[in-house]
């Protein structure tokens, strides 16, 4: 099962261990013309959806990614996304820029709910999982990350 695939990783060598952490934070180039913090991880798009106000737009949370993770919305619209967590472990939605509080999304949850009212100001704002196994590197420096562009 791929879930215990990390667990069952076998301990490193402290300076092989340190290597793998330096190795595992590697520089990578934010995305231009962010509004509001960005993502501590790097950004590869997995799929595009606009959202239409009142229907809620689903995403799914695939290993550590977001599908889809590039999500265009109207200024000032109220959005709501729903995640289904297709790992059994957990993740979360973390996205400072869009004034929305963290929010868990459990292990093989369905359908969880975030809400938030898209910023006023037009321009592209992220968001990423914030989870961090002990030891290893965060969700989002794994690339699980996204971008909500505000029109
Ligand atoms: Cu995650």
């Amino acid at each position: 099962m791929a879930a215990a695939s990390a667990a069952a990783k076998p301990a490193a060598s402290t300076a092989a261990s340190a290597a793998a952490s330096a190795a595992a934070k590697p520089s990578f180039a934010p995305l231009p013309g962010i509004l509001g913090p960005a993502a501590p991880g790097p950004y590869t798009a997995t799929g595009a959806a606009t959202v239409t106000p009142g229907q809620p737009l689903k995403v799914q949370t695939i290993g550590v990614s977001f599908q889809t993770n590039t999500i265009t919305v109207k200024a000032g619209d109220k959005v709501e996304l729903d995640f289904t967590n297709c790992a059994t472990f957990a993740h979360n939605f973390t996205a400072p820029g869009l004034n929305t509080p963290v929010v868990d999304i459990p292990g093989a949850a369905p359908n969880v709910p975030v809400t938030f009212t898209a910023p006023t100001t037009p321009g592209r704002y992220m968001f990423w999982c914030s989870i961090a196994p002990a030891g290893s590197p965060s969700h989002a420096e794994r690339g699980m990350t996204g971008e909500i562009i505000v029109q």
